[in-house]
């Protein structure tokens, strides 16, 4: 089952910080698709939600150094 989750994510300060994240978040298992957006602070990710929860998700994008939060 394929969901989507936005979340917010704070901390991103240019275009490598963006390219990061979409390609280190694109290469788990479990994630099909991951676009982040600089100016509003937020990831939409499409996820196989029982191989990749949104805490996994969110646990990843910290791990980085940044700050995430689920918004929906
Ligand atoms: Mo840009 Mo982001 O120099 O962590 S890669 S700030």
């Amino acid at each position: 089952e394929e969901t989507e989750t936005i979340l917010s994510v704070s901390g991103m300060t240019c275009a490598s910080c963006v390219n990061g994240i979409e390609r280190h978040i694109s290469s788990m298992d479990g994630v099909s698709s991951i676009k982040v957006d600089l100016m509003t602070a937020q990831a939409t990710v499409c996820h196989v939600g029982q191989l990749v929860t949104v805490d996994i998700l969110r646990a990843a994008i910290e791990e980085m150094g940044f700050d995430a939060s689920v918004l929906s």
